[in-house]
C-alpha cells in the first residue's frame, strides 16, 4: 500500500480500488446504476410517531441552529426517535462491494424499533458523562485514530497518511488535547468506540442496532439501485456529507461540509432519519464476521499503538454502517446503506459515531 502514496491519477485511483476488492469497472457500474427508487415496505414510519414531535432539522439553518439535544430530552424517553414497525427487506445488495451481497434469495426480517433521528451529539454524550462520570476508551487508551488532510509530502512520506494516532485526543478534543468541542455540541459524537457507545445506550435502556436493524432503517423501505449511487437529490446537489473530490488530497467541498458537520444538515430520509449516510460511521453491535478484505479504508489499526490499553472486546471486528465525511467516489465508495465496514471494537476514531435503537417489548 505503500505504492499508493507514489501514485498519480488513474493509477493510483486502480491501485486503491484494487485494494478495495472490487475492479475499476464495477466501481463505474455503481456510478452508472439509475432509475427511479421503488417503495417496498412492508413497515417502517408509522403511527406511533404521529403525536410525537419530530426535530426540526434538514436544512443548513436548522443544523447550524441546534443546540444538540432534542426537544423532551430528560423528560421523554424517547426524545429524539422515531417508531418503525417491523418488516422484512433484502440486506446487502448486489451492485457494492462482495462482502455486501444478500444471503441467499430470501429477505430479511426485523421486529419493531424506536430509533435515533440523528447520530448521537457531543451535547447528549456530555450529558451521559455528567451525569456517570464515565471514562472512554480513548481517555483510557491516551489516544485516538484522528484524519487529517495530508500534503502530497505526508503521502509520499508514508502510507495511510491521512490517519494519525493523535496522544489525548478524545470525543472531548477530537484534535488533541489542545481542541475542544466549543461550538460543536450539535456535531456527532466521534473517537468513541463501542463500548463507550453501548454504555451510553444502556444508560439511556436501549442498545445499538444490529447491522439488520441499522439497514433495515437506513434503506427507508426502498429496494433498488439507487440505493448504490452517491447520494444526491433531484436537483443534482449532495444530499449527505461524504467527500467529493480526489481522497484525500482535493475535498472539493460541495456539499458545504469538509469535516464532521452538525446533524440534520440534510433532508430527512422516508423515515425521517438523518445522516444515516455519511457524516460519521455508526457502530453496530453486531459481529464482522463476513470474508476479510484487503482494502485500506478502515485501517486505523494501522497507526495505533502496539502497546495502547486494551478493553474486553479487544480486537473483535464489529460492523459499522453509513460511511462518512471521508468517502469518495474515488475512494471508499461506502455512502450507501447496504455497505459495510469492520473496526476493532476498541479503536476509537474520528470518523465513527453511533445511534441507539429501543426494541419493541415482546
Ligand atoms: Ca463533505
Ligand atoms: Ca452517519
Amino acid at each position: 500500500m505503500a505504492t499508493f502514496a507514489r501514485m498519480r491519477g488513474a493509477a493510483r485511483v486502480a491501485a486503491v480500488v484494487a485494494a478495495c476488492g472490487m475492479t475499476l469497472a464495477a466501481v463505474y457500474t455503481l456510478h452508472a446504476v439509475t432509475g427511479q427508487a421503488r417503495v417496498l415496505a412492508t413497515g417502517g414510519f408509522d403511527n406511533a410517531n404521529a403525536s410525537r414531535t419530530l426535530v426540526a432539522l434538514g436544512t443548513g439553518p436548522q443544523c447550524a441552529g441546534y443546540g444538540g439535544l432534542p426537544q423532551g430530552w430528560g423528560t421523554d424517553d424517547k426524545a429524539g426517535m422515531v417508531h418503525l414497525s417491523g418488516g422484512d427487506f433484502v440486506l446487502g445488495s448486489r451492485h457494492g462491494y462482495p462482502d455486501e451481497r444478500p444471503a441467499g434469495a430470501g429477505r430479511t426480517r426485523v421486529a419493531g424499533f424506536w430509533i435515533d433521528q440523528t447520530e448521537v451529539t457531543n451535547a447528549q454524550f456530555a450529558a451521559f458523562v455528567k451525569t456517570t462520570g464515565y471514562v472512554t476508551d480513548a481517555e483510557r487508551q491516551h489516544g485516538a485514530a484522528v484524519f487529517h488532510s495530508p500534503t502530497q509530502a505526508e503521502l509520499s512520506a508514508r502510507p495511510l497518511a491521512w490517519w494519525t494516532w493523535v496522544r489525548d485526543a478524545s470525543w472531548r478534543h477530537p484534535e488533541g488535547p489542545a481542541s475542544d468541542l466549543r461550538g460543536r455540541d450539535n456535531h456527532p459524537v466521534t473517537l468513541v468506540t463501542q463500548r463507550d457507545a453501548l454504555a451510553y445506550a444502556q444508560w439511556l435502556g436501549r442498545d445499538l442496532p444490529t447491522e439488520a436493524e441499522w439497514e433495515y432503517a437506513g434503506k427507508a423501505g426502498h429496494e433498488d439501485a439507487t440505493l448504490d449511487t452517491a447520494p444526491r437529490d433531484l436537483a443534482g446537489n449532495p444530499s449527505a456529507n461524504y467527500w467529493q473530490g480526489n481522497f484525500p488530497l482535493m475535498n472539493s467541498n460541495e456539499d458545504g461540509h469538509i469535516g464532521r458537520s452538525p446533524v440534520g444538515c440534510y433532508a430527512a430520509s422516508d423515515y425521517k432519519l438523518f445522516d444515516m449516510i455519511g457524516n460519521a460511521w455508526e457502530w453496530t453491535r453486531d459481529v464482522y464476521t463476513g470474508e476479510h478484505q484487503g482494502h485500506s479504508n478502515g485501517d486505523t489499526a494501522a497507526v495505533a499503538p502496539a502497546d495502547r490499553l486494551h478493553g474486553a472486546a479487544g480486537h473483535t471486528p464489529m460492523v459499522i454502517k453509513g460511511g462518512s465525511f471521508l468517502c469518495s467516489s474515488d475512494y471508499c465508495v461506502r455512502y450507501r446503506a447496504s455497505s459495510r465496514e469492520q473496526q476493532e471494537a476498541d479503536l476509537p476514531a474520528s470518523h465513527i459515531g453511533f445511534r441507539t435503537v429501543l426494541r419493541d417489548k415482546g
